[in-house]
């Protein structure tokens, strides 16, 4: 069987699951919200690691119902842990395609309104690893989730298409700083203009910021000494299964 049809069937079984890594308010030491990681819980049997099969997923289209899959499923755990009592986030990774795709979007949207977890409850990261192939279309869906409550985060910021273009023409509400430009805090730092840059960058642009990748403690105290105090990484958490997640929510609360 093919990569192509062993992923047709995976979605039909429902077989894409919800891992769930903590973003952290380092100025409260208080979950700021989460951001939901795929997994492929292959035959329920094997669980898959997205590198595996993202690549593939995206180029194919096959995205597309992957994340339904995911989302549907995201929205049945957490709203079991009475998550719209919280004031958290939840951070839904989208690439170009499927935001310029209204009809789809419009459909994410409905399943969101049916659940209980609130719309401002829920962010869609843009990855700029790929470019959008109409920014005009794009804008304009952007708006209409922003007219609905939901907000987009640009995603691994500074290392892809276009970031100055994309803020420049899109309502995007935060930056995603790539891990790329953490990982010189403490190895490289004379190379640290570019993440101070960036972060210069996002302070002006009136833009949430958040640190992705941090891992350790030299890096959370950098970035907050800065200004970034959203900040998520394994220093903080690994991306949790549910069961694992829940416990850590619920301590949270
Ligand atoms: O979870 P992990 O760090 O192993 O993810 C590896 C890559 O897969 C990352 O680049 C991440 O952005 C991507 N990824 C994880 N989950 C999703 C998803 O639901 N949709 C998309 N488009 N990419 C995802
Ligand atoms: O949503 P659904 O019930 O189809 O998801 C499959 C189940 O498998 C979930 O309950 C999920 O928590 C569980 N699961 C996911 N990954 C693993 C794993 O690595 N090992 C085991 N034993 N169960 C897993
Ligand atoms: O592309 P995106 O930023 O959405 O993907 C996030 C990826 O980064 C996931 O695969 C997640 O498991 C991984 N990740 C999250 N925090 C850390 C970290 O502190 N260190 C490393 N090496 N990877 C991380
Ligand atoms: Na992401
Ligand atoms: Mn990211």
């Amino acid at each position: 069987l093919s990569l192509h049809s062993l992923i047709e069937k995976g979605i039909i079984r429902k077989e894409f699951i919800p891992y769930y890594q903590p973003i952290i308010n380092v100025n409260n030491n208080k979950m700021y919200g989460c951001e939901v990681l795929v997994r492929w819980w292959f035959n329920k049997k094997e669980l898959i690691s997205p590198d595996d099969f993202i690549p593939y997923a995206e180029k194919s289209g096959l995205i597309i119902d992957i994340t339904n899959v995911l989302i549907e499923k995201t929205l049945i755990q957490l709203s079991s842990l009475n998550w719209k009592k919280s004031s958290a986030i939840i951070s839904i990774n989208l690439v170009p395609e499927q935001l310029e795709n209204k009809q789809s979007m419009r459909k994410v949207v409905d399943l969101i309104i049916k659940s209980t977890i609130l719309p401002k409850q829920i962010a869609f990261e843009i990855t700029e690893r790929m470019s959008f192939t109409d920014l005009d279309k794009a804008a304009s869906v952007i708006d209409y989730l922003k007219a609905q409550g939901i907000n987009v985060k640009l995603d691994d910021a500074g290392t892809g298409y276009g970031s100055f273009s994309y803020i420049q023409n899109l309502n995007l509400q935060s930056l995603k700083i790539d891990k790329m430009f953490v990982d010189m805090i403490g190895t490289h730092d004379h190379k640290l203009f570019v993440l101070d840059s960036i972060i210069a960058f996002g302070k002006k642009a009136g833009m949430e910021m958040i640190a992705e990748g941090v891992e350790t403690k030299q890096q959370s105290d950098y970035l907050l000494q800065h200004g970034v105090y959203l900040q998520q990484g394994f220093y903080f958490s690994e991306p949790l299964k549910f069961e694992q997640f829940s416990r850590y929510f619920k301590e949270d609360q």
